[in-house]
């Protein structure tokens, strides 16, 4: 059995769409979020920095969300959501991947850590405008790139599109505005998948 360690609204989303569209078995293990146990070294042996989520399949117990969707589609894919390895194709996707958590969810996580770790007279809203701006910057990359296609790479739904669509779930609290008309097309039917709605749903 696959344990996905999660706490709702967070980046466990990610392994757990993942799961639902190959059919795989899991199962949701929630986690205080508390501040507290995220430092304890209890939770700290399953996440290093504190974070979440965590998967645990077997002998191995993985962090970050990107790994875990790459894992999963390795180990139980069979070739489906992934270019095959190697590939140009292969290499957009990873491009995506990437670029979904490294560059696009970047300035998101810091508005977040931002309004988490200041109290409102500490804030500097400066520097949440100059995060905003650059998410914005990412909504036009991904904007060019699917003005003339539905997915990020190839014909149907990869783990590169899981992987972002995740980080758009984060654009509309933290950085509002107006989706533009392909991103925003995007957006609508990753949102209307099955896989993505029971993920979101898990641990509510
Ligand atoms: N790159 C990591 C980021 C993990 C991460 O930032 N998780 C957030 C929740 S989505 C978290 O635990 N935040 C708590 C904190 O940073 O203090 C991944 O993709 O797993």
């Amino acid at each position: 059995m696959i344990d996905i360690y999660h706490v709702p609204g967070t980046r466990g989303v990610r392994p757990i769409w993942t799961c639902e569209e190959l059919g795989l078995p899991y199962r949701v293990v929630p986690v205080d979020f508390s501040a507290e146990y995220r430092a304890s070294p209890e939770w700290r042996r399953m996440n290093p920095v504190g974070k979440v989520p965590v998967l645990v399949d077997g002998d191995l117990t993985l962090f970050e969300s990107g790994a875990m969707v790459q894992y999963l589609l390795d180990r139980y894919g069979d070739g489906r959501l992934q270019p095959p390895h190697g590939t140009p194709d292969h290499a957009r996707y990873l491009q995506w991947s990437w670029f979904a958590e490294a560059t696009f969810a970047r300035p998101l996580g810091e508005i977040v850590n931002h309004r988490r770790v200041f109290t409102e007279a500490k804030r500097s809203s400066a520097a949440i405008e100059e995060m905003q701006v650059r998410t914005w910057l990412c909504v036009a990359a991904l904007e060019e790139a699917l003005t003339d296609r539905d997915w990020l790479v190839g014909d149907g739904l990869t783990g590169a599109d899981i992987m972002m669509g995740y980080t758009l779930m984060l654009v509309p609290p933290l950085a509002p505005g107006e989706l533009p008309p392909a991103v925003a097309r995007y957006w609508k039917s990753l949102s209307a998948r099955p896989g993505y709605q029971s993920a979101v749903a898990a641990g509510r």
